[in-house]
């Protein structure tokens, strides 16, 4: 659309553009241009217009569309620039981008301003209230082996992070191996989903939903999350907090992909790691354990010390004692 390609001119800019710049850059008369500036402006842009100096946007950064992810991850310099599709409202990011990663061949990047139908693990689901969150899906297609796909939510869960201290200068721990908490509380969980055939994966789409400006949550989750704004009193640009994730992510990617295991990656994930040296319970099909977590391994298990002996945790699910403040 015409708006969203003037969005990314002003907003690259910095400082004003004359319209006759702006419609010979897109080769558009100067009345379209003008009639894109009116509708961005009911859009809820601030854009001034200045006789002979032409328009200077005001960032609002309650705004999330496409225009602004792919302008904050140009500043960022993205290594890989995965092809962003928003929405307003959908169900899930994680089974749109199921459904169009058979038509494109890229990576690309699902965001939402709400869900619909968010999903969780094992069929549970995520709150996903609108103007208050990230909801976002990232396909990419690594040439792994199966069996390593899981990493990729260990690998997710650091970019998070890294993204979160970047902005507002705390850090975040990681729940072993999806939820990210801060002061005990989660925030933020990570949904890794993939489609392989018999050449080995065709994609991974890793789902991320971030509590930003939440202040309440439903009553079932109430005393378990939080938001990045509730825990911090800061309200961040949730487009750049997007791109500093896709920015880190492949930069961490790139590190796996040398060894493709968690070696190199290691040390990273167990500094941010909320389980280490605490008691947890290990909830195996064969039936449940206590153990104290240790660290994770190069394939991303977690490692655990249970009655004297070393085991390796991965699959089940890892119920945490104490972190969410609950016994
Ligand atoms: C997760 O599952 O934590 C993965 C969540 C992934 C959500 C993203 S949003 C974008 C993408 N599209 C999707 O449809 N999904 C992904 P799990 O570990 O199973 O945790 C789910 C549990 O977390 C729920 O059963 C609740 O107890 C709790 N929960 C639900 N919504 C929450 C929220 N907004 N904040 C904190 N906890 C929540």
């Amino acid at each position: 659309m015409l708006k969203d390609e003037v969005l990314k001119i002003l907003l690259s800019s910095g400082s004003h553009v004359s319209g006759q710049d702006i419609s010979n850059k897109l080769g558009v008369s100067r009345t379209a241009v003008w009639k894109a500036v009116t509708v961005l402006k009911n859009d809820g842009y601030d854009i001034e217009s200045v006789n002979n100096k032409g328009y200077l946007l005001t960032r609002n950064k309650s705004i999330l569309n496409e225009a602004e992810i792919e302008t904050c991850m140009h500043l960022y310099n993205c290594k890989v620039f995965p092809k962003v599709l928003y929405f307003d409202s959908i169900d899930s990011t994680n089974t749109y981008a199921k459904k169009a990663a058979d038509s494109i061949p890229s990576d690309f990047l699902v965001v939402a301003d709400t869900q619909t139908l968010g999903r969780g693990r094992l069929g549970r689901s995520w709150s996903s209230p609108s103007s208050t969150g990230i909801y976002m899906s990232l396909c990419i297609r690594p040439n792994i082996s199966l069996e390593k796909a899981s990493m990729i939510t260990l690998i997710m869960a650091t970019a998070i992070c890294d993204a979160i201290e970047e902005l507002y200068h705390i850090s975040p721990l990681i729940k072993w191996p999806n939820d990210i908490v801060i002061n005990s509380k989660k925030i933020c969980g990570i949904l890794t989903e993939m489609s392989c055939d018999m050449d080995g994966i065709k994609y991974i789409i890793s789902g991320v939903g971030i509590n930003v400006y939440d202040t309440s949550f439903p009553d079932d989750i109430k005393d378990t999350a939080s938001s990045l704004l509730l825990e911090t009193g800061t309200k961040k640009d949730r487009a750049k907090i997007i791109s500093s994730a896709i920015y880190h992510f492949y930069e961490d990617l790139d590190t796996f992909m040398q060894t493709e295991d968690m070696s190199a990656l290691k040390s990273k994930y167990e500094s941010r790691l909320a389980n280490i040296g605490r008691e947890v319970m290990i909830l195996d099909p064969k039936g449940e354990y206590p153990a104290t977590a240790l660290g994770i391994d190069e394939t991303g298990a977690l490692l655990v010390n249970a009655n004297g002996k070393v085991k390796r945790v991965i699959s089940g699910e890892v119920s945490v004692r104490g972190i969410y403040g609950y016994t």
